[in-house]
């Protein structure tokens, strides 16, 4: 697709530690760049592996006008395809989940595999070459249990790197041992950089987020040094003290707990375990675990919680008795598809075990207050007065490093030559 000069100008003048310019946020031509370079050639977040337990289990993912297919085959293994069969293009799966056996096109009845080979294609004449029609696959990787995709013909081989590092730290969890205990899809009526730059900080949680006691303590403590008074000096002190005593008692049962920060790789990406607020189990509203089933072998129910930053899409909160997952896919410049998933060990029962209202109910809420203030940053960047405005570097540096991960990316594939310029 080729993009206009004025484009590459926007890509190439941004300036560091201040918002994109607004037809980043509200231009169907930016859009169309992020999903053939971002969206198209990064590995995203888009499932969890007990969303598709059982061999013929599948879901399809819409990425723009792509809509991918994620089937476990009876080998149990996990593989992508874009949903379009090789005979006149039907789409194969028109449902978001299903259980199948072979992959049967509605249209004229070609089939498929589980592996995507052509096995069945009638009346095409015995010259007919079946091996030259399976379904194109995609590229999918499962790291611990949550399923990356990659629509690249060459992934980015640093997904290695975030696999070999997230593995200690995903493993006590056990996600392939989880059962999908709700799945929700939110549309945020704002462009999904918008999304993710409110993930990326809590500077906004104080005033917007009564409900979210618990979570990410670190974020309270963005003072800059004229702020710090003797009081909030030593709240600081007594939090990283607390902080150190508890990554030391984690990393000693086998937990690894300190960050890992690679926020500005190709496939980019930041971990860290965190005690919660007043001393909480969980991401609930009394603190308290919603499921008394705790993840794979722990036993402790206070670990605090393992957050999962990814780039350009996903965010993720461990905890010892559940797991949310969260998804963000574009769908048009001022609308964003914001898919979450909560996990709770798979042989808990809802209603003995956890009460859904309870387990839901915190990240529901954070949720809708999060896509207001997308709404209103949105309805702000379409407005004649929007000018980009500065991050707090105590607060916002993460907004930062996606702003920053989000242009690299862009510059990088502009100036490879692999982009056609009108
Ligand atoms: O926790 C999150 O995922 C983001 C950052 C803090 C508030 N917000 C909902
Ligand atoms: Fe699928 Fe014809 S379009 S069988
Ligand atoms: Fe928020």
């Amino acid at each position: 697709m080729p993009f206009s000069p004025d484009i590459v100008n926007l890509v190439h003048r941004r300036e560091t530690g201040k918002s994109l310019e607004a037809p980043f946020y509200t231009s169907q031509e930016i859009l169309d760049l992020d999903m053939e370079l971002i969206f198209g050639r990064h590995w995203l977040f888009v499932a969890v592996e007990p969303q598709l337990p059982e061999p013929g289990d599948c879901i399809t993912v819409d990425i723009g006008k792509a809509s991918i297919l994620i089937l476990r085959g009876d080998d149990m293994e996990m593989r992508a395809f874009h949903n379009v069969c090789r005979h006149r293009g039907a789409k194969l799966i028109d449902e978001p989940s299903a259980t199948i056996g072979n992959i049967v096109c509605r249209y004229h009845g070609w089939t498929y595999n589980d592996e995507g080979k052509l096995i069945l294609a009638e009346h095409m004449g015995s010259d007919f070459d079946k091996n030259c029609h399976g379904l194109k696959t995609v590229h999918l990787r499962s790291i611990n249990g949550l399923i990356f995709i990659c629509l690249a013909e060459i992934p980015p081989a640093d997904i290695e790197h975030l696999a070999a590092t997230m593995a200690p730290y995903l493993a006590p969890h056990d996600v392939v041992n989880c059962k999908v205990a709700h799945f929700s899809e939110l549309i945020e009526e704002g462009n999904w950089k918008l999304t993710m730059e409110n993930n990326r900080e809590c500077y906004h949680c104080e005033a917007n987020h009564p409900q979210l006691t618990v979570p990410l303590s670190e974020f309270g403590f963005g003072f800059a040094p004229d702020e710090l008074d003797e009081r909030r000096a030593d709240d600081v002190r007594a939090y990283e003290e607390s902080l150190e005593k508890a990554h030391t008692a984690w990393e000693g049962c086998g937990l690894p707990s300190g960050e890992q920060e690679y926020l500005r790789d190709v496939t980019g990406f930041r971990t860290m375990r965190l005690p919660l607020k007043w001393e909480g189990e969980s991401h609930t509203a009394d603190t308290k675990v919603a499921s008394k089933k705790l993840l794979g072998q722990l036993t402790d129910a206070k670990l605090g919680s393992l957050s999962f930053w990814t780039q350009p899409n996903s965010w993720h909160h461990f905890m010892s008795d559940h797991i949310v997952c969260f998804s963000v896919l574009p769908v048009a410049p001022g609308r964003t598809m914001l898919r979450t998933i909560w996990l709770v060990n798979k042989d808990a029962v809802e209603g003995v075990d956890y009460q859904l209202e309870n387990l839901t109910q915190v990240w529901t809420l954070t949720n809708q207050q999060d896509a207001e203030l997308v709404r209103l940053a949105q309805m702000g960047c379409e407005q004649p007065g929007y000018q980009s405005g500065p991050y707090s570097q105590f607060t916002e540096p993460h907004v930062e490093a996606f702003c920053d991960w989000y242009i690299s990316r862009l510059r990088d594939h502009l100036t490879s030559g692999t982009v056609n310029m009108a």
